[in-house]
């Protein structure tokens, strides 16, 4: 019997509220890292992947021009969801992943103050989703924390931090247990080391920065550990999830030392941080790199809740491949292509850099469910494009329904292969603001919004040739790829 997608396959997609939402001063939401972070100058595009943001930045953002910074307009979704989930709906999406601001709902992180009127519009969000006929699958942090984490801690490494991730987290939970099925409390939590302004509010020039940066990412854990085994005890039918932003990465040559360098890289940059949300402790070679390095962290003392909120789900973004090599002098450069810019000479890259290697989601994903035995979420797959309406007023992007099918016949090998999969979504399923770039013309959508980088146009929506192409892919549960 051929095998193919499970049924109920949840087949969708994910944006987050920091490059989605806008509306970044409106019912009392705060300032946050995002809203201070500028596009980047487009020649940059292969040389330069994430901003670095210092206290000085965060001040001089604070009464410089708004339409500066791309992230505070985002797509206005704040105000367009209602029309934006009827696309959704059209595409037949059965999930939808999408993420709540912490600056809305604790805009000043006062944990016995609510803003009532964010989560009034969460409640209107979240249900518009569910009559829409969709899973809401929700990111408790996608890459937003308030500045006030900053003014008032420092960052995520102040452990006053867990409490109020957990209280905020509670309230959420409390309120839609029964509404939303699928919880996610951190975003690609690995940015606590690739990019720690970005989820963990750890500034550029912070002191001991690189300890500070692990331990932000042990609160982190500790936070979401809690959060975890709150739903388990409370609501059961809460499916519990973690996420990286999965580097795959393959040795530069069959140099044993290329070898180990790779294994290394991966250890580091993904394996520990899904070892300890899934398995609830830090892995050996983690503990080693910590006392190689003189970073201390209180292990011990969080061992029993790290081991007692342990995830039902292992989730990752995947875009890419990577190179990595034991040493780099002489081999050319590929740029964009996060930590390793190592040309791979089988793959062909996107204008930003990236390798796409729809082989490497199923080595990837073999890989994963071979080590974790869990089910397993794609939460993020997809390819950014600068594009423009023709006159037929929609894009003809065959690039992007060969990226969807290829990555989507990698995943149904994958399954094959034995692989337990609950779902698939594509990132940005309506174009919004580059996490990485800030930029509105890096287009991911398989809806165009009228809008450039510097927020001019209509914002007006627009069906890609790619919305009919993943509508049948939905339909037919991927039989045709
Ligand atoms: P953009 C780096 C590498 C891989 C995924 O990224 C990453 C990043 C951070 O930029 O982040 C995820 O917009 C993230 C999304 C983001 C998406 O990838 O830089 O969870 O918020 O938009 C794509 O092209």
């Amino acid at each position: 019997m051929r095998s193919t997608f499970p049924k109920d396959f949840l087949f969708g997609g994910a944006i987050s509220a920091c490059q989605a939402e806008g509306a970044w001063n409106v019912d009392g939401r705060s300032l946050t890292i995002p809203d201070v972070v500028k596009k980047i100058d487009p020649a940059k595009r292969k040389t330069f992947l994430q901003a670095t943001i210092t206290k000085n930045d965060v001040e001089e953002a604070k009464t410089a021009n708004w339409k500066d910074y791309p992230k505070r307009w985002g797509i206005d979704f704040y105000h367009t969801y209602k029309e934006d989930i009827q696309l959704m709906k059209e595409m037949g999406f059965r999930v939808f992943r999408f993420s709540i601001a912490l600056a809305r709902v604790f805009p000043d992180l006062h944990i016995e103050k609510p803003n009532e009127k964010a989560l009034a519009y969460y409640d209107d969000l979240v249900d518009t989703i569910v009559q829409a006929g969709m899973q809401p699958l929700v990111t408790l942090s996608h890459f937003d924390p308030p500045i006030a984490i900053c003014e008032k801690y420092g960052g995520w490494y102040h452990r006053d931090m867990i409490d109020i991730f957990e209280s905020y987290a509670r309230l959420l939970l409390d309120r839609y247990h029964d509404k939303i099925k699928y919880w996610l409390p951190f975003n690609e939590i690995n940015a606590a080391i690739l990019a720690p302004f970005k989820g963990s509010a750890v500034l550029n020039d912070e002191e001991n920065y690189e300890e500070k940066c692990w331990q932000a990412a042990h609160n982190q854990f500790v936070a979401a550990a809690k959060v975890v085994k709150y739903a388990h005890d409370n609501y059961p039918n809460c499916q519990m999830g973690c996420m990286v932003a999965y580097c795959q990465s393959y040795p530069y040559s069959c140099d044993p030392l290329d070898v180990l360098a790779n294994d290394k890289f991966d250890q580091m940059t993904n394996l520990t941080f899904l070892d300890v949300q899934s398995k609830g402790k830090y892995p050996y070679f983690a503990l080693h790199y910590f006392k190689e390095h003189s970073i201390y962290l209180p292990i011990e003392q969080d061992s029993s809740i790290l081991l007692q909120g342990t995830v039902d789900w292992v989730g990752y973004s995947y875009y890419q491949s990577m190179l990595t090599a034991d040493h780099t002098e002489g081999i050319s450069s590929g740029n964009g292509n996060l930590k390793n810019g190592l040309v791979n000479p089988y793959l062909k890259s996107t204008e930003w850099g990236w390798q796409i290697d729809p082989v490497g989601l199923r080595i990837l994903t073999n890989r994963m469910y071979d080590r974790y035995q869990k089910p397993l979420f794609i939460l993020e797959n997809g390819i950014g494009k600068v594009e423009q309406l023709n006159e037929e007023k929609t894009v003809n992007d065959t690039y992007r329904i060969d990226y969807l099918r290829q990555h989507l016949k990698a995943l149904k090998q994958a399954i094959e292969d034995g692989c337990e999969v609950i779902g698939y979504a594509w990132w940005g399923p309506i174009d919004l603001i580059s996490s990485g770039t800030s930029e509105m013309s890096k287009r991911y959508g398989f809806i165009y919004v009228d809008q450039d980088d510097e927020g001019n146009g209509t914002k007006e929506r627009f069906k890609k040739e790619s919305f009919y192409a993943y509508k049948e892919i939905i339909e037919t549960n991927g039989e045709n790829l």
